[in-house]
């Protein structure tokens, strides 16, 4: 039989991505620094077309499984994950996509080394990137409470969590959510009892709702010590070890089943029981949410990095069908109309791409102990609203690109569908699109933290090219509006303030990545590519300031049907 229709295929995933090679030559400018990190960029973009991938197809029906019982009546609660994800284990420990970030070769660039494997690995490992972003999560919260911190598991954890060696290498969890809620944290019910057995040692009891690749060796939680009030400060944050003896599981730790979810089908989340569980405060026995939030801001930094790598992914696979279909007498690379829809793609993947690195860049300089003031300010306010920004754009590409393939993209052995499924959690877990969106207003604080990011944006456009100087001036004036929309806002109407966050946080995520595309084309320019200017120019047109002057009466009643 011959084939009706050719797949899509996939090369060297690092040499394909002109945007994180021009990004990689533009931070990297030593040359041997550059040629290494290039070189393993390139060792990473070959499994991630090539054997990844292929593991990938093949293991598509394959789903994480729970044992509860062996042979013999015990209890085992053992989760055998798929052959993908085994090998994506080792893998990602040998190519340090987690442990890059603490060897810190390339000083405060080590981030960007790290985060661009983790970019190039996301796509081919059906977010085995969950695991590995709590993994990172939790070594720098526990660096970052070291000191305060006395109990010998720092180390031992610390060093497990950041090995390259995959017989040594631990992930972690990050147990969070309950039943009484994802968003609300301090509404938490897990007890924490002192633990008459081991001094300094807690037991915890209660149930965590949904606990991501439940098959981890640690994990991070918070807990209600006997005695503190409620409320997200009187919870304390508390490090578990999740194996007992010979493997099992740990005394007090119980799965109760698998959730069977619409996306992220290869990754192990459980419901689980902690009946006495043991545990150790990390620091201090209170103000557990202050003290977890190193690990939120980590993960949703992988968040809004595999959110940019999943839009890649997605269009590297139009773009390659796009020369193979031929309809009405030519190949789609051919149609106006389709060049059309995979160019704003493509230009919505760069925008996403600069933003998330932007904050990974952030991380790097606050890492490396030497962040200004300004810097400081802009990675706790860009961090969110990249999170926020990049979630949303993920969806809308993955929907997209499956169009892009007619019928075949809605047909699940084609391996398409996965993308949409997987993008879908993007604005979900880690903090929804509002819950970020009024984290933004957080960050905002009562300092001028808008004033950072007017900075960051001006100076991102000072030196736009003459092709780009509407798009530099519509990055400045989109911001310059959100902050004159905040200041009348808060004062006249604070419960607008609220209900225009997302408005906010989006335009200036938006204006922000405009901004970034922008000085990413004065760079590509000086470097003889124009392809730079034309993703800015098409951003610019999708959309950038958001924010509405006045509300709209009756939003209530629309909303609620009343
Ligand atoms: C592709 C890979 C992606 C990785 C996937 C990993 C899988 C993980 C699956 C999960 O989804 S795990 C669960 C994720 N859950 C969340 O993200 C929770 C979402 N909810 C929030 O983020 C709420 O905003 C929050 C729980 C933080 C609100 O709680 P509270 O009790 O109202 O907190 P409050 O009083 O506002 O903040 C407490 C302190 O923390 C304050 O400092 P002070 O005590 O000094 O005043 C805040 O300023 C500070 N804080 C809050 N968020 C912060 C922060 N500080 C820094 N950064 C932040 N993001």
């Amino acid at each position: 039989m011959p084939f009706f229709q050719t797949p899509p295929a996939l090369g060297n995933q690092f040499d394909d991505d002109r945007v994180l090679r021009d990004f990689v030559s533009r931070t990297f400018e030593d040359g041997a620094a550059r040629s290494a990190v290039e070189a393993e960029l390139r060792a990473m973009g070959e499994l991630s077309g090539g054997e990844l991938y292929r593991l990938q197809l093949a293991d598509r029906e394959n789903m994480p499984e729970l044992v509860s019982w062996d042979a013999w009546g015990n209890r085992v609660d053992h989760i055998e994950v798929t052959p993908l994800w085994k090998r994506a284990a080792i893998i990602a420990a040998e190519h340090g996509v987690v442990a890059t970030a603490y060897e810190r070769a390339h000083g405060a660039k080590s981030r960007v080394h790290q985060f661009a494997l983790a970019y190039l690995f996301d796509g081919s490992t059906d977010v085995y990137s969950c695991p590995l972003a709590m993994t990172d999560g939790a070594a720098t919260t526990l660096i970052h409470h070291a000191k305060a911190s006395e109990h010998p598991f720092v180390d031992k954890a610390v060093g497990r969590l950041t090995s390259r060696d995959p017989k040594l290498a631990w992930t972690s969890g990050q147990w969070m959510t309950e039943r009484t809620g994802g968003s609300d944290v301090g509404l938490s019910e897990t007890v924490a009892k002192i633990d008459p057995e081991m001094e300094g040692a807690y037991r915890l009891h209660g149930t965590k709702w949904f606990t991501s690749a439940t098959t981890s060796q640690m994990a991070l939680t918070l807990a209600r010590p006997e005695g503190n009030g409620p409320g997200g400060r009187g919870l304390a944050l508390f490090y578990v070890e999740t194996e007992g003896e010979a493997g099992a599981r740990a005394a007090g730790l119980s799965v109760n089943r698998l959730k069977d979810k619409l996306g992220t089908r290869k990754v192990p989340t459980a419901e689980l029981t902690l009946d006495g569980l043991r545990a150790w405060p990390v620091v201090g026995t209170a103000e557990g949410i202050r003290a977890i939030t190193p690990m939120l801001n980590v993960t949703r930094t992988w968040n809004a990095v595999c959110a940019a790598g999943s839009m890649r992914r997605a269009v590297a696979l139009a773009r390659d069908y796009a020369n193979k279909r031929v309809q009405f007498g030519a190949p789609l690379a051919d149609k106006p109309l389709h060049l059309d829809t995979l160019a704003w793609m493509q230009a919505e993947s760069e925008a996403a791409f600069h933003l998330a690195f932007r904050v990974v860049e952030l991380m790097g300089i606050h890492e490396a102990g030497k962040p200004t003031e300004r810097e400081a300010k802009l990675f706790r306010l860009l961090t969110p609203i990249a999170k926020l920004t990049t979630g949303k754009q993920a969806v809308v590409v993955a929907s997209e690109a499956l169009e892009c393939f007619g019928g075949a993209g809605y047909i699940e052995d084609t391996g398409l569908p996965r993308l949409l499924r997987d993008a879908q959690v993007l604005p979900i877990w880690e903090g929804t699109t509002n819950v970020l969106s009024l984290d933004t207003l957080r960050a905002l604080g009562k300092d001028d933290g808008l004033g950072a990011l007017v900075e960051e944006i001006a100076e991102a456009t000072v030196k736009a090219p003459l092709d780009l100087k509407d798009e530099a001036e519509l990055a400045r004036s989109a911001v310059a509006h959100a902050g004159a929309w905040l200041a009348k806002t808060s004062s006249a109407a604070p419960l607008e303030v609220e209900a225009g966050a997302r408005r906010f946080a989006l335009t200036l995520g938006r204006a922000t990545e405009l901004a970034l595309l922008v000085k990413q084309a004065t760079w590509s320019v000086d470097h003889g590519d124009k392809r730079a200017i034309s993703a800015a120019k098409l951003f610019a047109r999708r959309g950038i300031d958001l924010i509405e002057a006045s509300p709209i009466e009756g939003i209530r009643e629309l909303a609620m049907g009343d």
